[in-house]
């Protein structure tokens, strides 16, 4: 049951100009692909059962299926190849997912991975980059921490001659810095949740919302805000009460809904920008005495298993699929550089959407 469920752009020049100019030009050119990505969600949803399948497929197997955009791997170039691997951090169920899908990835082209972690710090990273170059690796890829400040590690690796990849989150890097970004559309993302509100809410003429935002400076952070934006942000019925970062924890995800909770007696929504800090609100919410996904709705994304147990159980309204499986496009683009064959500049990684029931239709099969 595996279907292709990525959407590749090819490399031309204006891609990589759109691109440069951040995610928010990165999603125009996939902006249609969003739109029939939810509009289709929206019909199966009101037709009860379709999208069920579309998203269970998309969750459950799509980003780990590899591209046939991309060349197939050639075993021969990966097998003990040297790839330095430096990741964000360990913030999230999405970020587990993500770390271990890599590294079972990896081990299942042998490929000698070096694999670091920033703990979040964007300092950390530039040095594991640092230490990658120094070492001499074959390849480095990463998910950057924030959006800025890596021009000069960038330009470190190119003078080295070591191709750099990007997984899971953009840089506002020129893009010849970097062979191809691999992952999701996060723009798109919050559009999704935030087209979910609009009906959800629709005729409602107050809707009191409060937002946990990502990683401040992450471009999921930035993007799911956009995606938000672009639908609701001129909406005079959604009132942003108040927006904080819960740094896409839970306990981060908790606090700030705590504190949101003891100055604002009248939320009506939450917009988590991860599962993880949406899980964190249900237990604010539920210690203030009140009903998570009843008197306080909430919708986020990424749709790991946690987030889609709840939503299962009526705590979650709605979750916005990120899929974390990015290990086989990885490797896979990592054997076309290696093997000095062209890729595609971007890789979107295409993605579902899930209410109560297309959740627990998807559950049985979900990998993460
Ligand atoms: O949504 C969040 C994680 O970059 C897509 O980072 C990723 C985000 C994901 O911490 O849970």
């Amino acid at each position: 049951m595996v279907t292709r469920k990525l959407a590749v752009l090819a490399a031309t020049a204006v891609a990589a100009l759109a691109l440069a100019a951040c995610g928010s030009s990165g999603s125009t050119a996939s902006s249609s692909t969003s739109a029939a990505a939810s509009s289709t969600s929206a019909e199966s949803s009101a037709a009860g059962s379709s999208a069920v399948e579309s998203s269970a497929a998309a969750s459950s197997g799509a980003a780990n299926a590899g591209s046939d955009e991309l060349p197939a791997v050639d075993p021969a170039v990966l097998k003990d190849a040297v790839i330095g691997f430096a990741q964000v951090g360990s913030e999230s169920g999405w970020r587990s997912a993500n770390t271990d899908n890599i590294k079972a990835t990896a081990e299942k082209y042998d490929v000698d991975l070096q694999f670091t972690s920033a703990e979040g710090d964007q300092s950390k990273q530039i040095a594991s980059i640092k230490t990658f170059i120094t070492q001499g690796v074959d390849l480095i890829a990463f998910s950057p921490v924030v959006e800025t400040g890596w021009d000069a590690v960038l330009n470190e690796a190119k003078t080295a001659g070591i191709p750099v990849i990007l997984t899971d989150r953009a840089v506002d890097s020129d893009p010849s810095l970097y062979r191809t970004f691999i992952g999701s559309d996060f723009i798109a993302e919050g559009e999704k949740a935030a087209t979910w509100a609009k009906t959800e809410f629709a005729g409602q003429d107050k809707v009191n919302m409060v937002v946990l935002e990502g990683t401040t400076g992450s471009a999921p952070a930035n993007d799911r805000a956009t995606g938000w934006n672009n639908i609701l942000g001129n909406d005079p019925a959604f009132t942003v009460l108040a927006s904080q970062t819960g740094d896409f924890t839970r306990d981060g995800g908790k606090k700030v809904m705590e504190g949101f909770l003891a100055a604002h007696p009248d939320i009506d929504l939450v917009y988590a920008h991860n599962d993880d800090m949406a899980l964190g609100a249900i237990e604010a919410i539920e210690a203030a005495g009140k009903v998570p996904g009843q008197d306080i709705k909430i919708v986020s994304i990424d749709a790991v298993k946690a987030g889609m147990e709840a939503l299962a159980a009526g705590k979650i309204n709605y979750i916005v699929e990120c899929s974390p499986l990015l290990g086989d496009q990885l490797f896979q683009a990592s054997s076309a550089v290696l093997g000095d064959q062209q890729i595609p500049a971007r890789i979107i990684t295409i993605e579902g959407e899930f209410d109560q029931q297309q959740a627990i239709a998807a559950l049985p099969t979900r990998q993460y």
